[in-house]
């Protein structure tokens, strides 16, 4: 005899799994490594478990970028195509004016994303320069977005000039581990970066900080890179994991070719060591088929830079994204109640 079966819930959620476990913030390295050594498909069951506890599961979270004052930096990270020490053919640019950077966000809010994230290619930002970048932030959160910025270091008292601008976010990278760090860039340290974090934090901004996979680090330098994120006061409130983009004329263009379901298993391990962070699928997307797009979201990513263009390299453009959304039935997240209130 045929049992009658009852139709199975159209998404587990927390109430049908075993109560996770609290976010924790005191990770040792073995712990760490232990996850990326994991099977692939149980560490994939794990990341998953802990997404559903804390996440809607089928649902993304849309950030678009805009290069404000592109080229010309001083810096000498080696993956980055903005360093002036690199031939990489990107033009130095001067810092934006706001008008124009509302423009650009009321087209990303009309596509269809939430928050709008204002990146320059600065060391540091110098006074007038934050003004200037004030004054966009201020056009931005007018439109009732949620804003970014990445500028580089900053004292103290800049994020809270920043904060008092409206900013939500701020994005500093560590990009892999204190060990591996002097290797792709020189020109400061480890712990500047940390710095910046502190007085992020201090001002009251909300932090998104992340890192690359593919410059040739080891595993356990990535291990390393999401114990440090795992173990700050505070977990970030989003974490891009990028895919190195090999851009000619970087020293890192022919940095070897990384397993792509190396790249998943650094998604799932910053899910499960960060269960409420937002984990951003970011630089990269464009050269990653449907599929392996796919496995990061089951693996926990549950943000994505959306429209055509990231700083100064490519994104899947806006209808390849809606196409991708369709196929997988994940729909983006929409603003939150607070900034949806503004007028468009
Ligand atoms: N200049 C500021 C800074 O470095 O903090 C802000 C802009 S910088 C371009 C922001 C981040 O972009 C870097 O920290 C790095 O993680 C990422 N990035 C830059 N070039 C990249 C590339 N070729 N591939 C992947 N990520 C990249
Ligand atoms: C982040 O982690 N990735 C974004 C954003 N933060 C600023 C930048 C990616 C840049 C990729 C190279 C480029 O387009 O210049
Ligand atoms: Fe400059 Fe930022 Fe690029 Fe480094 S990553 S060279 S600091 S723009």
């Amino acid at each position: 005899m045929v049992r009658a079966m009852s139709a199975p819930p159209a998404e587990l959620t927390a109430a049908d799994l075993p109560p996770p476990a609290a976010p924790r913030h005191d990770w040792t390295r073995a712990e760490v490594a232990a996850l990326f050594a994991l099977p692939f498909l149980e560490l994939m069951f794990r990341a998953q478990r802990v997404h559903r506890a804390y996440h809607a599961p089928n649902s993304v979270q849309m950030s678009t970028l805009l290069s404000v004052k592109t080229g010309g930096c001083p810096e000498d990270c080696a993956y980055c195509p903005q360093s002036v020490r690199y031939d990489t053919g990107v033009e130095r640019e001067a810092l934006m004016e706001p008008a124009e950077v509302r423009e650009c966000a009321r087209r990303a809010q009309r596509a269809g994303a939430t928050r709008f994230c204002m990146g320059a290619a600065w060391r540091s930002p110098k006074p007038r320069d934050l003004a200037g970048v004030a004054a966009m932030i201020r056009e931005v959160h007018a439109l009732g977005l949620e804003t970014c910025a990445t500028l580089g270091m900053l004292t103290p008292a800049q994020a809270l000039e920043l904060k008092a601008a409206g900013l939500d976010y701020y994005n500093h990278n560590l990009d892999t581990s204190a060990e591996f760090y002097g290797a792709i860039i020189t020109t400061r340290g480890y712990q500047d970066r940390l710095d910046t974090l502190d007085a992020v934090r201090a001002a009251g901004l909300k932090v998104c900080c992340g890192g690359i996979v593919g410059m040739g680090e080891s595993v356990a330098d990535r291990a390393e890179l999401l114990r440090t994120l795992a173990n700050l006061p505070e977990h970030p409130e989003s974490v891009p994991i990028n895919r190195l983009v090999k851009v000619a004329g970087t020293p890192l263009a022919a940095a070897p070719e990384l397993d792509p379901f190396d790249f998943v298993r650094t998604c799932a391990v910053a899910r499960v060591l960060m269960p409420r962070a937002y984990v951003r699928l970011s630089a990269g997307r464009e050269t990653m088929s449907d599929e392996l797009q796919a496995l990061c979201f089951l693996a926990g990513a549950n943000s994505v830079f959306y429209g055509e263009r990231l700083l100064t390299t490519g994104n899947p453009d806006v209808e390849r994204d809606r196409q991708l959304f369709e196929r997988l039935q994940l729909t983006a997240e929409s603003a939150a109640p607070a900034a949806s209130a503004a007028a468009v």
